[in-house]
């Protein structure tokens, strides 16, 4: 039986080793990636988000139970990953300029392979010139953009912008998410998808290239 609340727990705690090895351990007993993610590993990092958020934990804490999450994210990502298909298509994503929150955008980016998308990782802090950049050099189908600050949402809608005065926004589908992002907001700066959670995102890019 995964012990989940034992990796949310060692999660929280930043313990990184024990975290990897629980996760190891669901892994050998058959349970799938995306369990251990959503009942163990998210479950533990919202956790560390309540507490950062009542002042309970501070960034050195925050900082330490993302690497433990990255931990126990190493161990299932080429579980997630293990399709073998041929890429459905391309989808290049990244955190928007200013942001350096990278969590939820390498949950995003994993679903996406698991997913038989081939994913370019932009990484954060990306300018948008480098998503009109990527757009030319390696053709993507879609854009993925995520914010997890409300200071760092509007970079979404520069993006967009920039892509339009580069005249390669017919090219791609855009698509938005993260925390404090919303449908309403996505309608409101042209964005063709949003998504709430990193299993909605792969069925909304899903849709966006019709496969
Ligand atoms: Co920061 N931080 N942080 N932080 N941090 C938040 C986001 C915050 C809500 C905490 C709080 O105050 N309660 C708050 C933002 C407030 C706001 O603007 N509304 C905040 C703040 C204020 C800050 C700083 C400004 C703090 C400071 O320095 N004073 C600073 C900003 C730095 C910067 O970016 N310029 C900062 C720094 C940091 C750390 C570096 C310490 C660390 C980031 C480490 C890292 O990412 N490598 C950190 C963390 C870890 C958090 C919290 C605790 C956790 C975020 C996270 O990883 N969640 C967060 C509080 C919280 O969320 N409860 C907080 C888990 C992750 C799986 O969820 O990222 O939402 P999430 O991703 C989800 C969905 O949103 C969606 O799918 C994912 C999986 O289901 N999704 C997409 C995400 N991207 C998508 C893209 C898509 C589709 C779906 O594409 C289409």
């Amino acid at each position: 039986m995964a012990d989940f609340q034992g990796i949310a727990e060692s999660l929280i705690k930043g313990n990184r080793n024990r975290v990897s090895e629980l996760v190891q351990e669901a892994v050998d007993e058959g349970v799938g990636p995306s369990e251990i993610l959503n009942e163990g590993l998210v479950p533990g990092m919202n956790v560390v988000g309540v507490k950062f958020k009542a002042n309970e934990f501070y960034v050195p804490e925050v900082l330490i139970a993302a690497r433990a999450m990255k931990a126990g994210m190493e161990i299932i990502k080429p579980l997630l990953a293990e399709t073998g298909a041929e890429p459905a298509a391309t989808l290049a994503i990244g955190t928007c300029k200013g942001d350096l929150h990278d969590i939820g955008k390498n949950l995003v980016a994993m679903m996406m392979e698991g997913a038989g998308f081939e994913v370019i990782d932009m990484g954060i802090d990306v300018d948008p010139e480098k998503f009109v950049e990527v757009i030319k050099e390696r053709k993507p189908d879609v854009i993925a953009m995520s914010a997890l600050l409300t200071t760092t949402m509007p970079a979404m809608k520069t993006t967009i912008d920039a892509l339009e005065a580069a005249g390669v926004r017919d090219q791609v589908k855009t698509m938005i998410g993260g925390a404090p992002v919303t449908q309403n907001y996505a309608d409101e700066i042209g964005a063709d998808g949003y998504a709430p959670d990193a299993a909605s995102a792969v069925d909304k890019a899903k849709e966006l290239v019709g496969v």
